[in-house]
């Protein structure tokens, strides 16, 4: 079995696009076990971005995944659940993001990019310790 974090960023939530996003990891077979929709603040914004501190565009990542609501969930499915919801999302530019997939149906910007998934299962228990710290 395999788990992962998931959110659909704020731009997913205001555009209404959280069914549709959840519909496809279902639809897929991957099952929810939590789920949240909180506003994320900017300290567990910057921990959760800690790789990209040194980026030119951190600052505005983390403006923008704290701006309104985000809906956070933890994802269960088979053990390779972290590269299927990765192949679901498509590539991070909206712009080379295959037709079918989240971001290649729905976005045209990098930075409203609609969904995180981890990108590994060593982020995966990282990211649900961090969103989800009570959960088993
Ligand atoms: P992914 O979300 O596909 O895992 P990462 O982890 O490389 O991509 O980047 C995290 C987030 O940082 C992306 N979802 C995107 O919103 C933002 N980002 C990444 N690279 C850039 C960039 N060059 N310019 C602006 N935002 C970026």
């Amino acid at each position: 079995m395999g788990r992962t974090l998931v959110i659909c960023k704020p731009d997913a939530v205001e555009r209404g696009l959280v069914g549709d996003i959840i519909g496809r990891m279902e639809a897929r077979g991957l099952r929810l076990v939590a789920c949240d929709l909180r506003m994320i603040d900017a300290d567990v914004a910057r921990r959760h971005y800690a790789e990209h501190e040194a980026k030119p565009f951190f600052a505005g990542l983390v403006e923008f995944i704290t701006r309104s609501p985000a809906m956070v969930m933890v994802v269960d499915g088979p053990e390779n659940t972290v590269k299927m919801v990765r192949s679901l999302m498509g590539a991070t530019d909206p712009v080379d993001a295959a037709p079918g997939t989240i971001r290649g149906d729905l976005a045209t910007e990098m930075t409203e990019n609609l969904i995180h998934g981890s990108d590994s299962t060593e982020s995966a228990a990282r990211e649900i310790r961090l969103f989800f710290p009570r959960l088993d």
